[in-house]
């Protein structure tokens, strides 16, 4: 039997459904290699060396990668924007579109992403880990906050009436941003914040999105 062209390590994570999501809406055929990092499996040095020196996922192949040889990519970014160039497709058709997508894409990567990545760690991770709600307030208080400001950027911009992030046509921008809109780290009142639920709601009725959300891995609680 022959491998489908694509091999994604993952694990059932906003960074990694950004991925499924994109391989779902190009229709491209693909495997998943789970990587538990709910048990370190990223630190395995055998996946270090042979697999990403950034020992994170998602990481992805592509089997048939430039000139034949297999490319091996990380940072989730950087291959939305591959896959997007390899397709031609939702990255922008015109130099205008695509520096819109690129603006709302690093946006993402550097700010919301990281954000709500912090966010998730003061307000989930770290109370189970058995600190002290003392030592925990700044660091909880200073990552909503900044993510709540985030979505007040979101707002404003998409109360101007356009559909998706970067205009009239949906992009990786949107596909970056949709899987890290989780309950956990978003404003506890959503209720100022009605253009992007509509966009949420728009974006998340998508089957290319329902299918790559729906990717489970076996062990992922
Ligand atoms: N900027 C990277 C972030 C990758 C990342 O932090 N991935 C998380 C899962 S979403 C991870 O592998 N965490 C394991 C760890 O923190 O050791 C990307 O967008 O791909």
């Amino acid at each position: 039997m022959t491998q489908p062209r694509f091999q994604l390590y993952f694990w059932q994570t906003a960074n990694c459904q950004k991925i499924t999501i994109m391989l779902e809406e190009l229709g491209y055929a693909y495997e998943i290699t789970p990587i538990n990092i709910t048990v370190g499996e990223q630190l395995d040095p055998a996946f270090i060396q042979n697999v990403t020196v950034n020992n994170r996922v998602p990481v992805l192949v592509d089997r048939e990668g430039p000139d034949g040889a297999p490319l091996t990519l990380f940072e989730s970014g950087a291959i939305l924007k591959y896959l997007a160039r390899l397709s031609g497709k939702l990255a922008g058709e015109t130099q205008r579109e695509r520096a819109l997508v690129d603006q709302w894409l690093m946006w993402q990567m550097a700010g919301l992403g990281p954000m709500s990545g912090q966010s998730f760690h003061f307000v989930h991770s770290a109370p189970a880990m058995g600190h002290s709600a003392q030592s925990l307030a700044y660091g909880q208080t200073r990552y909503r906050d900044e993510v709540e400001r985030l979505y007040r950027v979101m707002e404003r911009h998409l109360g101007d009436g356009r559909a998706y992030m970067a205009g009239e046509a949906f992009s990786i921008a949107d596909i970056a941003i949709w899987p890290w809109m989780i309950d956990v780290v978003k404003p506890t009142d959503m209720s100022p914040f009605p253009h992007v639920e509509a966009w949420h709601r728009r974006v998340g009725a998508r089957d290319s999105v329902k299918a790559g959300m729906a990717v489970r891995v076996p062990e992922a609680v």
